[in-house]
């Protein structure tokens, strides 16, 4: 018998909604990288999270194996085993390799998931070389495996369960190494969402352990306080202004309400919103209504008050959010994603359910307290003072001038390119790095912007003192968008900005100051991907008439042990950028073809958010813990 005459018309079909997926990874992943790659994490443990909305599980565990497969556990119901009646296979088998089919198998409330996710179960097990699923269901454990989608033999019984054996689903996958760039999956990466899937969905257990070495990290997230505790988890290093964090929340048209508010004495404001457990970084509707409600029963709750008597007018919505950590999560039957990166939320409705809730529940929680009220407010009040004054001070013409001045800083020394795709900025650390990275350069496409001494710590100074800051405004005006409200990507003079900091503690400082200062008032930038950190080599090594890079301490021991046969010709080590001699520069960091430049993105804007506050607040204990904790990245820091 043929291959082909042993399907069925409906294997066919299936077959081919797994062929499609294979074709086109992105379309239903979003990328082939490392974000891909997580995706399909996530997407399993979306399904577990849905068994935990609907009340039928409450721990979720994530294993890194070490033969590079991910297991996911959950003690749901199990993935039903029956035969589905109009494919006449296992409804698991259905679930695994028809597209879409997870949700036609149950009315459930709420699908968590949207925009990249939701795709189903069945793309995790087309972007796998081998998939495998056990379910405790029915009286008994059921093993299934698939072989790049597709069914390996039939569904297998493999014992009864025990009496009392909790039910449960287990799938272990091998993500397909030919179709994702990196198949590794990243410890901190998953940590950092399962930590934020924890704080979004109270009283389910999120495990994550890590297999792959000896004494392998585990971490275990439960907040019973949900997203109250997100926001205090967000502030523990922030001067808090009021002890508790408000919280409220409310229904209205089957939309689930949740806010968490807390004051900080920082001008950081930082308001994260969720729609089904996705963060939805575009905003939408939810935050809009947000806002609106926000602004307005803030207003309303000073003017009665009496707190606006030293004010000449009312609260801006700006005042109101200065300092103010918020976390916005909406849970919708239906909910509609838009924007670029699908983190917007576009459902209409959602933005006048939020505003009400809002409005009603915020205003009776500030009658309740008052202590809480007055701190809020009295905040708001002195950041609108400040406003003002610095508009009396004529600060906010300065400012406009600064960012509009169309002469470029005289430290720019521009490259003779104009088309922002093919030009480079490099943002080097110190005078005289800057000059020999001028002598280095390739003129053609490469900009070279010296930044002397340490940047202002952006995270502690209002946007007019930024301003003040020479390095800054020379920075702004060399990328060209503006920042703020007033940023315009289109107008980035160069799509490659290139932060050129040593490989020391105070390189790692100066390049985290930059950071912040783009990631707080130029995020787009970062979004589209243009912003970059070099990696200058520690060492150089030179055996036999070549030369070898090292990176690290661990990886000169190596290049001397393995390459060299212990016995190198010469090994030198390169203190600082400045050491390094023009041509040096252009070939170990500045050549296209030699370097290694690492792009900066924003996975998690929460983590972001949070580390950025660790690293660059007033608390001291934290940030040192912080450190501690991440010790093993201390050469890089990720955002
Ligand atoms: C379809 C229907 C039901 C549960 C599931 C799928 C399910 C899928 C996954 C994926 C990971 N863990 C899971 N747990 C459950 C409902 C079954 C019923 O009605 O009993």
């Amino acid at each position: 018998m043929s291959q082909e005459s042993e399907y069925s018309a409906g294997q066919i079909q299936v077959l081919e909604g797994l062929e499609a997926v294979q074709k086109r990874p992105a379309m239903y992943v979003g990328s082939t990288d490392a974000r891909g790659l997580h995706h399909l994490v996530y997407e399993v443990v979306d399904n577990s999270i849905d068994e935990a909305l609907a009340g039928y599980c409450d721990a979720i565990e994530v294993t890194l194996n070490d033969d590079d497969s991910v297991t996911i556990r959950d003690d749901g119901r199990g993935i039903p085993v029956d035969t589905h009646e109009e494919y006449d296979r296992p409804a698991v088998e259905v679930i695994m390799t028809v597209l879409h089919a997870g949700g036609k198998f149950d009315s459930k409330s709420y699908q968590v998931s949207g925009g990249l996710h939701g795709v189903g179960v069945s793309v995790v097990n087309a972007l796998s070389k081998w998939l495998e699923v056990e379910i405790k269901r029915d009286g008994g454990v059921w093993r299934h495996r698939f072989d790049h989608g597709e069914p390996e033999g039939d569904i297998e019984r493999v014992r009864d369960m025990e009496p009392g054996e909790e039910t449960g689903t287990e799938i272990t996958f091998w993500p397909n190494g030919g179709i994702f760039e990196a198949t590794a999956f990243d410890y901190s990466t998953l940590r950092s969402r399962l930590r934020e899937l924890a704080f979004l969905n109270p009283g389910v257990e999120i495990a994550l352990r890590d297999e792959r070495i000896e004494n392998g990290e585990s971490v275990v997230f439960e907040y019973q306080g949900g997203i109250r505790e997100f926001v205090a988890y967000l502030n523990e290093t922030r001067e808090t202004l009021h002890d508790e964090v408000v919280y409220f929340e409310g229904d209205d048209e089957g939309v689930h309400v949740e806010v968490a508010i807390q004051a900080t004495a920082g001008v950081q404001g930082s308001i994260h919103a969720f729609a089904n457990n996705i963060n939805t970084r575009e905003g939408g509707t939810h935050l809009t209504g947000f806002k609106t409600a926000l602004t307005r029963v803030i207003n309303d709750y000073a003017a009665e008050n009496g707190l606006l008597s030293d004010l000449d007018g009312t609260l801006k919505g700006e005042d109101i959010r200065e300092g103010l950590t918020a976390v916005v999560s909406v849970k919708h039957p239906d909910p509609q994603f838009e924007g670029q990166t699908k983190t917007k939320l576009g459902n209409s409705e959602v933005r006048g359910i939020v505003e009400g809730a809002v409005h009603e529940e915020l205003a009776t929680y500030l009658e309740e307290n008052p202590d809480t009220a007055k701190a809020i407010v009295s905040k708001a009040v002195e950041a609108a003072k400040a406003r003002k004054a610095a508009k009396k001070a004529e600060e906010l013409t300065r400012r406009k001038s600064a960012l509009e001045s169309t002469s470029l800083p005289g430290k720019l020394a521009d490259c003779r390119k104009r088309n922002p795709a093919d030009s480079e900025l490099f943002v080097v650390e110190g005078d005289s790095a800057g000059g020999s990275a001028k002598q280095g350069r390739n003129p053609d496409f490469q900009a070279i912007l010296p930044i002397r001494g340490k940047i202002l710590n952006v995270e502690k100074h209002r946007l007019d003192r930024i301003l003040e800051n020479n390095e800054i405004r020379n920075l702004i005006t060399a990328i060209g968008t503006g920042i703020g409200e007033e940023f315009e990507i289109d107008d980035a003079r160069y799509h490659k900005i290139i932060l050129f900091c040593d490989a020391d503690v105070d390189g790692a400082h100066i390049r985290t100051l930059l950071l912040t200062f783009l990631y707080r008032h130029m995020t787009p930038l970062i979004e589209a991907g243009y912003v970059y950190a070099a990696q200058p080599p520690l060492y150089r090594i030179r055996y036999d008439g070549e030369t070898h890079d090292a990176m690290t301490e661990a990886e000169r021991e190596r290049i001397v042990e393995d390459v060299c046969n212990g016995n190198p010709t010469q090994v030198q080590r390169f203190k600082g950028l400045g050491e390094m001699n023009p041509e040096q520069l252009w070939d170990a960091t500045m050549d296209p073809e030699n370097r290694i430049l690492k792009r900066i993105t924003i996975e998690d804007a929460a983590a972001a958010d949070r580390m950025f506050s660790v690293l660059m607040g007033d608390a001291v204990e934290p940030r040192k813990q912080f450190i501690k904790e991440h010790a093993e990245q201390a050469e890089w820091i990720d955002i």
